[in-house]
């Protein structure tokens, strides 16, 4: 009697949790149960939650951008590295006065130009980190919309990804301004100036000369000063307007 009691009751409460179970499939919304099946390409891919998988498609090519944009910056920050070490090899250089000054300022002119692309470059990360948070915070808020909080979190995780990518990128513009700050320094502290093409002293003639016979070209460098690739009127107007002895 008392077994029969027990099994009856098993009986009982088996029912009533098939009955609960029935109840819940068909009650949770089919987003909700598709924020588990996102993640799960078997189940995507019969098309059950065609809205969700092509917003999940679109949440994988923005982290596919964002992971070529850290790779991106990763090889940018190599560069600024290295222009880092190579001021602080001119400056050594400076204290030392084995290298003549001339060679020295050419090099740091040099590393100017380079300061100036990798600038560039940073900016163009920037814009590409700027549109991909668009587009993530968008994909977020449908996520959210459609009750896929599982992938709506994945979506908050890669944002905080992006975040710490988007403060790298204003370290290292930090970090080119103060290398820009040293060659300034340098320059100063050697008497030579960036628009003193022939190192003279003085930014004058001779290197209004030099300017004129490098016109449209792209020498790579000074006098190319806006380092647009081009010797053009901009770098004329930067000389003339820093004419004289360098300070
Ligand atoms: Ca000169
Ligand atoms: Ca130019």
């Amino acid at each position: 009697m008392k077994t029969s009691k027990t099994k009856n009751g098993s009986r009982t409460v088996w029912t009533r949790n098939l009955a609960v179970a029935c109840v819940a499939c068909c009650l949770i919304p089919t987003a909700a149960r598709a924020q588990t099946l996102v993640h799960e390409d078997v189940e995507v891919t019969t098309g059950r939650h065609s809205d969700l998988y092509n917003l999940y498609r679109e949440f994988e090519k923005a982290q596919a951008a964002l992971r070529v944009a850290d790779a991106e910056l990763t090889s940018v920050e190599e560069r600024i590295a290295t222009e880092r070490s190579n001021v602080a090899r001119l400056e050594q250089a400076f204290r030392d006065k084995k290298t003549l000054r001339r060679v020295i300022a050419a090099e740091l002119k040099a590393a100017t130009y380079r300061l100036d692309k990798i600038e560039k470059e940073l900016d163009g990360i920037a814009k590409d980190l700027e549109s991909i948070g668009v587009t993530l915070r968008r994909i977020g808020a449908m996520a959210e919309r459609m009750n896929a909080f599982r992938f709506a979190q994945e979506v908050k995780r890669t944002m905080a990804v992006l975040e710490a990518i988007q403060n790298r990128v204003s370290q290292d513009e930090d970090n080119v301004d103060s290398i820009r700050e040293a060659i300034r320094q340098l320059l100063d502290g050697i008497g030579i100036c960036l628009w003193d093409l022939d190192a003279n002293g003085s930014v004058d003639s001779l290197d209004l000369l030099r300017l004129v016979a490098a016109w449209d070209t792209d020498p790579g460098g000074p006098p190319d000063f806006d380092g647009d690739r081009t010797v053009g009127i901009f770098d004329l107007l930067t000389l003339l307007a820093n004419w004289g002895p360098c300070a």
